[in-house]
């Protein structure tokens, strides 16, 4: 296996040019194991890493830890010297979300990955707000978005194509297929994207059949997952850490847990650009500072009315934009205690500081003593 076929580009030559004088290797990270990591390297290798103090203690925050998807560069352990990862490489896209719960983190999904698929069905799990707030994390990634609409075998074709055809119109950019892992529809299409050295990561709810298409694509015969778990209703496949696996023709695969929140990590221009068309129908309304609720003259009420704006995409832009506010609320909240915790930090030090200066002060010799005095 080369480094290419492992996703490997000049851009990434040129970051890690300043290692490779070091004696370190360049590798990709396949699995996160919590303390220890998987690398692949170029010679289609697989090693256990882990990770360098200083690659630790340069992270101001989770996110900036190595994910599976990062490009590392890794000094070989020797003997029985662990092999550790001594840098992480720039991410030239990043797909991630805010971490589940309460927290404000940032929670990286894939780093480095050309396309971001969403595997969904026509069924129960069909969401068009969900979609949204995927599109939206992709369009902040830096790559690009596929939407599956799987399981058609299990649906009418009718009822398929009204799926793709509603998440065509929230996301014209957008490649959109239905597909069957099952009966392999659709398989070839996705393996047309799959040329070599090009990422691909799967993202949707739990059991719309991730793992099943990525099987199909591993060329792996059909199994038989139908027993669903009574007690979680799931297949008994569950994927339960992410996991990054190179096709033999070619191409990246990231496997996925199922997601079961998509919270926004994302900012304010991002929204706007996803929003454009309602961020151009605010500049009409009466006033500037327009809530949109029920102040007269408000450009996007009248354009629900008139059906030129559907209200639950309205509602979702609404939503959307609420959520960021309490994002930055939290943020600022998160900022605020680290700014006072630093504060502590550099008071505690400070006086440590001040005490050993005066300390030494002491020590020294008063000016005009003589420094051997007798006893
Ligand atoms: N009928 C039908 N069943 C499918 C299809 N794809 C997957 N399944 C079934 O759906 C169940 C879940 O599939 P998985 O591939 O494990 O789903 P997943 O998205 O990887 O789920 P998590 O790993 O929990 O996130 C399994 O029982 C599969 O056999 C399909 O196209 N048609
Ligand atoms: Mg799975
Ligand atoms: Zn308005």
């Amino acid at each position: 296996m080369t480094l290419i076929e492992l996703g490997w580009n000049p851009e990434h030559a040129k970051a890690f040019a300043p290692y490779e004088k070091r004696g370190w290797v360049p590798a990709r990270l396949i699995r996160d194991n919590k303390i220890t990591y998987g690398a692949l390297l170029e010679d289609g290798d697989e090693y256990e890493v882990i990770m360098g103090g200083k690659v630790y203690h340069d992270a101001s925050c989770d996110a900036e830890l190595p994910a599976v998807g990062d490009w590392v560069a890794l000094e070989i352990g020797t003997g029985d010297l662990d092999t550790v990862i001594r840098a992480r490489l720039p991410r030239q896209t990043c797909f991630s979300r805010k971490a589940p719960g309460k927290t404000s983190e940032e929670q990286v999904i894939a780093a480095n990955v050309d396309l971001v698929c969403i595997v969904t069905d026509a069924g129960t799990d069909f969401n068009l707000r969900r979609m949204e707030r995927y599109f939206t994390l992709i369009a902040r990634s830096g790559a690009r978005a596929i939407v599956l609409v799987n399981k058609s075998d299990l649906h009418s074709d009718e009822q398929n194509r009204e799926a793709a055809e509603a998440i065509r119109a929230i996301s014209p950019d957008a490649k959109v297929l239905i597909t069957s892992a099952r009966e392999g529809q659709n398989v070839k299409a996705i393996r047309e994207f799959l040329t070599p050295g090009v990422s691909i990561t799967f993202v949707g709810s739990s059991g719309v059949g991730k793992s099943s298409l990525i099987n199909a694509l591993l060329g792996d015969e059909w199994q038989e997952e139908g027993e669903v778990n009574e007690v979680t209703g799931k297949g008994r496949h569950t994927t339960t850490a992410r996991e990054l696996m190179v096709l033999p023709e070619g191409g990246i695969l990231i496997d996925n847990p199922g997601i079961r929140e998509v919270q926004m990590w994302t900012d304010e221009t991002t929204l706007r650009e996803k929003f454009s068309d309602i961020e151009a129908l605010a500049q009409q309304c009466k006033f500037h500072d327009c809530k949109h609720g029920t102040d007269a003259g408000c450009a996007i009420r009248e354009a629900v009315q008139s059906g030129d704006l559907s209200p639950e995409r309205f509602e979702g832009y609404l939503k959307l934009d609420e959520e960021i506010d309490h994002l930055k609320k939290r943020l600022k909240k998160r900022k605020m205690t680290i700014e006072r915790r630093n504060k502590r930090d550099h008071r505690i030090k400070a006086r440590n500081l001040a005490d050993r200066i005066d300390y030494e002060r002491e020590q020294k010799p008063k000016p005009g003593a003589f420094p051997y005095d007798e006893d």
